[in-house]
């Protein structure tokens, strides 16, 4: 299976060498977090002192409203980590293209795309990614918090059926519950990506994720709403690798 993302997975692995990190900062971010430096600034901050404790950074829906969508390219300037564009795309294939390709244009090395939207939809991301200089698409195939056990769960297997069909880079699945991680990664193969939120403010530990088949862990509130984030990604970055090594 060739998977698309290339030149987003060369990055992403670079950078996990490199750092000796498989955990990925959820830059959630807003003004309540903020002392007395403004949003972006607080951001770039954090940037600067987790880079070298991280494999990427991902950018979701609220910051860019807060900010625009220029916080994107901002961010990408200061690191060298690969950024996750989190827009969680839910649309028709002709607006989910448009969503896409803003986001690459913008900087992002890679989108994640809600797979429940079918195929179709999936196809034209993922074209669009290719395209757009072989960046990467995660397709979100469970969800952490309880209310995915209500839609989501149940069909996670067919949205996971789908993103292998479609050379997806990776999925996301939910660190909160390590046993469907588990499952995940028996039914994905050893190609697909799995990346796991749900570490920390979520109530999972760091590393049982990793330890279960996923490939990262995914960490927000833990990290940036803590009095120095930059010893807290460090901190958890170093419980993710001793989990690993425990075998
Ligand atoms: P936190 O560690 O603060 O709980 O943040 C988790 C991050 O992962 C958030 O950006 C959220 O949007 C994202 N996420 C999640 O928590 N669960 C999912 O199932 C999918 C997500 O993308």
């Amino acid at each position: 299976m060739k998977v698309v993302g290339e030149n987003f997975r060369k990055n992403l692995s670079e950078q996990t060498r490199i750092n000796d990190s498989r955990l990925i900062l959820a830059l959630d971010v807003s003004e309540e977090n903020t002392k007395e430096k403004n949003l972006e600034q607080t951001c770039l901050d954090i940037v600067e002192n987790t880079s070298d404790s991280l494999a990427a950074i991902k950018i979701g829906i609220p910051l860019v409203l807060n900010l625009g969508l220029e916080i994107i390219s901002t961010i990408s300037k200061k690191t060298p980590n690969p950024i996750i564009a989190d827009f969680k795309i839910a649309d028709i294939p002709y607006i989910s293209k448009k969503i896409a390709q803003k986001a690459f244009k913008t900087g992002a090395d890679a989108v994640i795309t809600h797979g429940f939207t079918g195929k179709d939809c999936l196809e034209t991301i993922i074209k669009t990614a290719q395209e757009e200089n072989n960046k990467g698409v995660f397709v979100v195939s469970n969800m952490s918090h309880p209310g995915g056990e209500t839609f989501i769960k149940p069909a996670s297997d067919q949205i996971l059926k789908i993103a292998k069909e479609t050379n997806a880079t990776g999925i996301i699945g939910p660190a909160t519950r390590p046993e469907d991680v588990v499952d995940l990664r028996g039914r994905a193969g050893e190609d697909l990506l799995i990346l796991t939120p749900g570490v920390g403010a979520q109530g999972a530990r760091a590393g049982v994720a990793v330890r279960s088949g996923a490939d990262y862990e995914i960490v927000g509130r833990a990290i940036y709403t803590s009095d120095s984030p930059g010893e807290s990604a460090d901190r958890i970055r170093e419980e993710i690798n001793e989990t690993l090594s425990e075998g």
